[in-house]
């Protein structure tokens, strides 16, 4: 063993020897105890080549011990010296660093009562109360150790009714190392107030509920421009206005903190109502407005974050629970929008909800629905119904929503039904009891609310809970056609369960029965994609978007293997290739290899040209309503929609707006009949920005007469080939929120079997039925055109495309012709898909429409508009 251990030895300084020298200078100290490697102490010998036996340990280390010494001393000396010398610096540099802190709160003077002077910031009695609580306040922190040192202003910001509730705020200025113990200092409520009543110099004031929340951090940065605060109170039966400065006319201002002090009258409450609401699209730094339900802005205590853009169909009323509320808007540096409008007023602070329902049947709601419920509400509500009856109640609209709060916890905001708590947004449920009493309970908290539910209460005979309907296991009774029909009706899919599937069905792997001519059409059908498993190529090959099988070699070849170009269609993005039908021609005439290249925000073309010209379809308001009443469209949701009337006959076929002077439309619609000349452009009238039929002088309207039709000629009135036309404006139009274009899609633009597209109008409700005021919207699937030539008895032209839901039920009916089909691409932006064209009644069971494909028109399109 020891041996090898001088072997080694004699190795490593041979190692050492042709090391450079950093190496080298570890290595010997290493191994230093029996090895040196100073040349001038060896008197001529090579000491280190020196084969040592063990017992010249002791003499070689007598010889060296002192040299050791000092320097193994020497180096622990300067370790130790580095380690202070760090840990002073962290100490000074980050320790020690002062951190700035502000804590927003409130506490309630017991012994004092509001007077009106209060309400003034520069009222003498405003002054003197407020001297008094900040002195107090400074007593408190002063007794505390984690507070008194670090404490640096206090500011009395404002006084409301109750005995006098005081709302501050107080700057710190800690080492970071303290931080933590003054934010525990401060959250501790409850040494705070044993301090005050026990300890106090003051005495005239008693204090109780003192409370106090740390800012939020973005909103401190001084940079921002303090100097646009407000205070309204609300006037008896009166609305009171306001709005962001400069609304609407110019942009509120940047780098802003900007405040809107709201009170009403004592034992009030304030209904706050954003009219119309346009700030920066939100994101983690947008400008936002946050409204509180206090005048301090205390976390605990917000109502709402706003950002983005509401449509002013969107509820946006805020209930406070007491007469105070205060209303922020935080701006960034940049962001050009131009605000908010929003009024109040006060309502008397009554109990407004709960009590005894009784009867067979009833409706309840959250208080103020469909306003946001006010925090802080406790309702019970004691159904009761016929004793030989059950009950159970259906909430028709659920949203009691708050953001991180999982729906199992319900932690917050909640229904409490037989100790089950229902939460978040749901869809229509039900829930029953087995006797003829249910007891319903509403909880909200003191922050963050929600539009709230809409309930109804019904009996039913226990024995049979849905009278000649099928029940779900929700409870939900649903029509007994429902019951195994291949669609999922009950929300738990309870009625597609345990089916018996007919010779016309298949079973897909999770159960369900699906009819069969779903079964490989490029749409899973079965949710699991049972039905387009056994159409799969085999393997190494290509399945072409007709269903035909091809070689994987023979994708991105060149060549038009499939027939139809998909083999071709998606090669890798931007990649030039060869021009074919199924490829996307740059403005320079070079061809890329990918589906839908326009306006997709990637550049594709070299020369740029797919990104150009995409100023279209797109909406202003990033927001949409979750409450629809059926399925009527918000304002502005779909602003390429116009309404061509005819004189004397109000609406009669619907348009596309393409450009501030083109329309496109379904040519059908100019079709001369014995008693009008509809191909005359001078009986039509379009109206842009329209929402509601009865308000066609609503002033985001514009309106304009046509100048020229032209329809495709080769239209064929028998078969409905060909059905396009585009009509030219007299006068341009003028894009607005509710006036913009639609994109319209490339030659070679794809609309996938299966894709959900967008059809709407104010065509008739029901076949033959009348036709709706406010526009309709209604989300149907293009169906595979080979099984829709089956379906509509091989009518359908490479000019015509299918889109419908089979089952029935949703579907463009008359008085929607000429109007848009519209889907949503990639970037959110909208493509014209479609014109509503015809169909086999409305609505009816595999019975799509057919809507004119706007792609394999869109030369035609260039040709006569330029467009
Ligand atoms: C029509 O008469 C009409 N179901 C338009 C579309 C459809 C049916 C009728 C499609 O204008």
């Amino acid at each position: 063993m020891d041996n090898m251990k001088n072997y080694r030895l004699h190795e490593e300084r041979k190692m050492n020897d042709s090391l450079p020298s950093p190496s080298r200078k570890m290595n010997a100290l290493d191994s230093g105890l029996k090895y040196n490697s100073r040349k001038e102490d060896m008197n001529g010998v090579e000491e280190g080549v020196e084969f040592l036996p063990t017992m010249n340990a002791k003499k070689v280390e007598k010889r060296g011990p002192k040299r050791w010494v000092v320097v193994t001393a020497g180096l622990i000396v300067f370790v130790l010296l580095s380690l202070i010398v760090g840990l002073l610096v962290w100490h000074l540099k980050y320790r020690r660093a002062p951190v700035q802190k502000v804590y927003n709160g409130h506490l309630v003077v017991t012994n004092f009562d509001f007077i009106d002077a209060y309400e003034n910031s520069s009222s003498p009695e405003f002054y003197m109360l407020s001297k008094k609580v900040k002195q107090t306040i400074e007593e408190i922190y002063q007794t505390n150790p984690h507070i008194g040192p670090y404490h640096k202003e206090t500011v009395i910001t404002a006084f409301s009714e109750g005995s006098v509730i005081a709302y501050y705020w107080s700057e710190f200025v800690v080492p970071a190392y303290k931080a933590e113990a003054l934010d525990n200092a401060m959250a501790d409520k409850q040494s705070l107030i044993q301090t005050v009543t026990y300890r106090s110099r003051n005495p005239i004031l008693k204090i109780d509920s003192v409370v106090a929340f740390p800012a939020d951090p973005s909103i401190i940065e001084s940079s921002r421009d303090n100097s646009c605060n407000f205070a309204l109170h609300a006037k008896e039966g009166e609305l009171t206005s306001f709005t962001t400065q400069g609304f609407p006319n110019s942009p509120y201002p940047n780098n802003a903190h900007c405040t809107w002090v709201l009170r009403a009258d004592a034992n009030s409450i304030i209904s706050l109502t954003f009219k119309t609401f346009d700030v920066e699209q939100c994101s983690d730094k947008s400008d936002f407005v946050k409204v509180y339900n206090s005048l301090s802005p205390m976390e605990p205590h917000a109502l709402v974050k706003l950002c983005g853009r509401y449509p002013p169909s969107y509820n946006l009323t805020f209930l406070s629970s007491q007469n105070v509320m205060l209303v922020t808007l935080v701006t960034n540096a940049e962001g050009r929008n131009p605000g908010f409008k929003a009024e109040f007023f006060q309502l008397p602070k009554t109990k407004i909800c709960g009590g005894t329902l009784q009867g067979e049947s009833g409706t309840f709601t959250t208080p103020y629905y469909p306003a946001h419920y006010p925090p802080n509400m406790d309702c019970v509500w004691d159904i009761e119904v016929p004793s030989t009856k059950n009950v159970k109640v259906r909430f028709n609209l659920f949203y009691v929503l708050e953001l991180g709060i999982p729906m199992n916890s319900c932690t917050k905001d909640y229904v409490e039904i037989s100790n089950t708590k229902y939460c978040g947004e749901r869809p229509q449920f039900v829930v029953a009891s087995n006797n003829n009493k249910i007891r319903v309970r509403f909880h909200s908290d003191q922050s963050y609310t929600d539009t709230g539910f809409s309930a109804e209460f019904l009996s039913y005979d226990s024995s049979d809970p849905c009278p000649g309907k099928f029940t779900c296991n929700t409870g939900r009774c649903i029509n007994k056609e429902m019951r195994c029909d291949g669609w999922a009706d009950c929300t738990d899919a309870s009625d597609e369960r345990s089916c018996n599937c007919t010779k016309d069905q298949f079973r897909c792997n999770n159960g369900w029965c699906k009819p069969r001519f779903w079964l490989c059409d490029a749409v899973d059908d079965c949710g699991d994609n049972s039905d387009e498993l056994q159409c799969k190529c085999p393997d190494k090959s290509f399945k072409c978007s007709k269903g035909k099988c091809i070689l994987e070699t023979q994708k991105c070849d060149g060549q038009d293997d499939c027939g139809d170009g998909s083999d071709e269609g998606d090669c890798g993005k931007g990649k030039s290739v060869p021009c074919e039908d199924y490829t996307y021609k740059c403005r320079n005439s070079l061809c890329v290899s990918k589906t839908n290249p326009e306006c997709d925000g990637e550049k594709d073309c070299t020369d740029n040209s797919d990104e150009e010209n995409c100023n279209c379809g797109t909406r202003s308001y990033s927001k949409k309503s979750r409450i629809v009443g059926g399925l009527n469209s918000e304002v502005g949701e779909w602003p390429w929609q116009v309404s061509l009337h005819v004189e004397g006959h109000g609406h009669v076929c619907g348009a596309s707006l393409i450009s501030n002077k083109w329309l496109l439309s379904a040519a059908h619609c100019f079709q001369d009949e014995p008693r009008i000349r509809y191909s005359d452009s001078s009986l039509w009238t379009a109206f842009l920005g329209l929402h509601d039929q009865n308000d066609p002088d609503n002033e985001k309207v514009q309106k304009r007469r046509i100048k020229r039709i032209i329809s495709n000629t080769m239209f064929n009135d028998y078969t409905y080939d060909y059905d396009i036309a585009v009509l030219e404006l007299q006068d341009p139009v003028e894009f607005t929120n509710t006036v913009g274009p639609i994109c319209l899609p490339d030659a070679t633009h794809d609309f996938p079997a299966g894709k959900a597209i967008w059809v709407t109008g104010w065509g008739a409700t029901s076949e033959g039925g009348a036709g709706a005021k406010i526009l309709q919207k209604a989300e149907i699937r293009v169906i595979n055109q080979t099984m829709c030539n089956t379906l509509l008895d091989n009518q359908m032209t490479p000019r015509m495309m299918c889109v419908g839901v089979l089952t029935g039920g949703i579907d463009a009916c008359q008085g929607d012709s000429g109007g848009p089909l519209v889907s949503v691409e990639s970037n959110n932006r909208m493509f014209l898909a479609g014109v509503v064209s015809w169909g086999d009644g409305c609505a009816r069971r595999n019975k799509p429409g057919a809507y004119t494909r706007v792609s394999v028109l869109r030369d035609w399109i260039k040709q006569n508009t330029g467009i």
